[in-house]
């Protein structure tokens, strides 16, 4: 195996508290990088077909790639991934913490985690060496709590991914947390570790992580690190992070509102960045960061919370709050009990509506009702009353429902959409639609792009940018794996991520070479919905929900906007053909075969006949 990567990947079964080291083939590597590459190469080869996603049967896994850990500008990303029980296709997430560095200094590329322990453990991982310990101490603790527990126990410097409440009791919208303050795995990750019951991971490592030029790599990422000071925005965006998106957004119309109805909230200016900056009193960051932009503010109860655009967005101006330091007491609660903060706004904000409608009898929560809330948030964490239903997303919580809910259950796929308001930005509304684990930005925040080009323009040259977008965010960022804000807030060139890539695995990497890999993943993930769907698939997997079709903006600039159905499906066409994929959003079998997933074919066919 080159350089780069450490060759490993650990397998621990939790069933039989046994472990094994697998060196796996470079094959793997060259061909699917690391990070969402290995994730969704192995659930694809190792889960089986229509695995319940919460029986011990599902897979676990915990990817780095091959820059991660590493001392260059923001390396300490993990990816964590599974079969989503939210939206039951791929799932994954990104989470910033010590775990992914940790992880690769005890010697692993990743881990791969399956069966289910009996009663609550945690695994505690130390280079070569696993313990299966118990955790009936920490079963029932919210995240902070528990990791400040491991810490004191195995030492502070060690990495811990966590599960909280919301994760124990199955909430299908649970993340893993680290580091009080960050969380990945929005389709339900948490769950996932719950219902194996695994309470948490703790990683030690003491060695080296292997790289093709040591010295050249440390010289190059030092100066990685001085160009990122030097750019134009950085002192602002040390100043609010993600958080500046708030005004920008508003200003856009696109400020998801009142369960997206609307893109522009009245009270914007009490939850936007500089309203943060008031009541910041900390700045925190990933391991290896050099632009750090987690901004902490003390709450309305006087407690630290971490904020970012999406949290206060989705529990803020989306459920109609407009008080930051309210805002943030409802952001701690769902780091505390391992919670996504994106789906919690939604749902929250699809009960209130639901009430608003009256298609909830027994129950009431009016806009903006913080309290009301508050105690929501618990009953969800804890599956009491209606918390039990909610739980499940905003999807089932409208099929059981009924009504005309459908139309506003803001979700794709099963995952509650993130914080941008659709109704006239139809490039952004097919990158949420054709992101991998259901409606997320993560892999095409084309909208800041969209708002400058032409909102009104339907081209293929919009498709184009989704496409390139996904390509770099979701091809390269999560398979090396690192933080993509360089990049897109600072304009961090890409080249230096291929430069990167060679010093540490010797390898040379063009950025078409990248795309390919890159193509190769987004195919894969896409097989594996339509496995696991057992081939019930349509191009309506990848329609917006009906709300920004038919309610058009009633407030701000842009009043009267909403998609155009045509224009949507003509973007949706322009992007099947570009990927290869055929009319129904099925990757031909030229397409399978030219990117080298040949043995994805047979599988397929099983479920549906595949276009030639
Ligand atoms: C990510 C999603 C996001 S995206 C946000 S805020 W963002 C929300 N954060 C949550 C949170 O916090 N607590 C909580 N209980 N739920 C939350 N849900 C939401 O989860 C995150 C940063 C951010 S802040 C972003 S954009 C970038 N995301 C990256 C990514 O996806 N890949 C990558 N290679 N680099 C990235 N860099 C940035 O990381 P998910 P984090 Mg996250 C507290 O998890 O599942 O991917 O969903 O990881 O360590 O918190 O850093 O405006
Ligand atoms: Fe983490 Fe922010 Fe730094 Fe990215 S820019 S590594 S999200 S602190």
């Amino acid at each position: 195996m080159s350089k780069g990567w450490t060759g490993k990947i650990l397998r621990i079964d939790l069933t039989r508290r046994e472990y094994k080291i697998w060196e796996y083939p470079a094959d793997l590597a060259l061909n699917y990088i690391g990070g969402r590459g290995f994730a969704i190469k192995i659930l694809w080869d190792e889960l089986k077909a229509e695995t319940n996603a919460l029986s011990p049967d599902n897979i676990l896994v915990f990817a780095a790639g091959p820059l991660t850990g590493l001392m260059l500008p923001c390396s300490g990303k993990l990816v964590v991934a599974s079969k989503s029980p939210l939206t039951g296709g791929y799932g994954d997430g990104n989470v910033g913490t010590w775990a992914s560095v940790q992880m690769r200094k005890a010697g692993y590329d990743a881990v791969i985690i399956r069966g289910a322990s009996e009663k609550p453990i945690y695994l505690y991982i130390e280079d070569d060496k696993v313990e299966f310990n118990d955790a009936d101490n920490l079963w029932g603790k919210d995240t902070f709590t528990a990791e400040r527990k491991l810490r004191e126990t195995h030492g502070k410097d060690v990495g811990v991914l966590v599960i909280g409440p919301a994760g124990e009791n199955l909430v299908k919208y649970a993340t893993i947390i680290s580091q009080e303050g960050r969380s990945g795995g929005r389709p339900g990750l948490g769950a996932v570790m719950g219902s194996k019951k695994l309470k948490a991971v703790v990683f030690k490592g003491t060695k080296e992580i292997p790289v093709d030029n040591p010295e050249e790599l440390k010289k190059l990422g030092t100066e990685g690190y001085s160009s990122l000071k030097s750019r134009k925005g950085y002192d602002f965006w040390v100043r609010q992070g993600t958080m500046m998106t708030v005004e920008w957004a508003q200003g856009a119309s696109v400020l998801p509102t009142y369960n997206f109805r609307e893109g522009v909230f009245d009270y914007a200016e009490n939850i936007g960045g500089f309203a943060m900056e008031r009541i910041k009193v900390a700045q925190r960051s990933c391991p290896y960061c050099g632009m750090p932009c987690g901004n902490v503010v003390k709450d309305a109860e006087e407690e630290l919370s971490e904020l970012d655009y999406e949290n206060v967005a989705m529990l803020g101006s989306n459920i109609g709050l407009g008080d930051l330091r309210k805002v943030a007491v409802l952001n701690r609660l769902a780091d505390t009990y391992g919670v996504d903060t994106i789906s919690l706004g939604n749902t929250i904000a699809f009960t209130m509506e639901a009430c608003e409608k009256k298609l909830i009898k027994d129950y009431t929560i009016e806009w903006g009702d913080y309290k009301k809330a508050i105690e929501l948030i618990h009953d969800i964490v804890y599956r009491r009353g209606i918390g039990d239903m909610l739980a499940e997303g905003v999807r089932e919580v409208s099929r059981r429902l009924g009504g005309d809910s459908w139309k506003w259950a803001m979700h794709i796929k099963g995952l509650e959409i993130s914080a941008y308001d659709c109704h006239a930005a139809p490039g952004m509304a097919l990158a949420f639609s054709t992101s991998p684990i259901g409606a997320h930005h993560k892999d095409a925040w084309v909208i800041s792009w969209e708002v400058s080009y032409g909102r009104d323009k339907i081209t293929k040259d919009k498709v184009m940018k989704v496409i390139e977008f996904q390509r770099i965010r979701g091809g390269m960022f999560e398979t090396l794996v690192a933080c993509r804000l360089p990049w897109i807030e600072l304009g961090f060139e890409l080249d230096w991520y291929l430069k990167y890539f060679k010093l540490a695995t010797g390898h040379t990497i063009t950025l078409d070479e990248y795309f390919t890999i890159s193509d190769r993943i987004y195919a894969l993930i896409r097989a594996f919905w339509i496995r696991e769907y057992e081939g019930k698939w349509s191009r309506l997997m990848d329609m917006p929900p009906a709300r920004w079709f038919e309610e058009p903006l009633t407030k701000g600039p842009l009043k009267g906007s909403k998609l155009s159905k045509d224009s949507y499906e003509q973007l949706l066409s322009w992007y099947y053909e570009a990927r290869g994929w055929d009319d129904r959003g099925i990757p031909r079998k030229s397409t399978l075969i030219k990117l080298g997933l040949s043995f994805a074919i047979d599988d397929l066919e099983r479920y549906i006949n595949l276009s030639e």
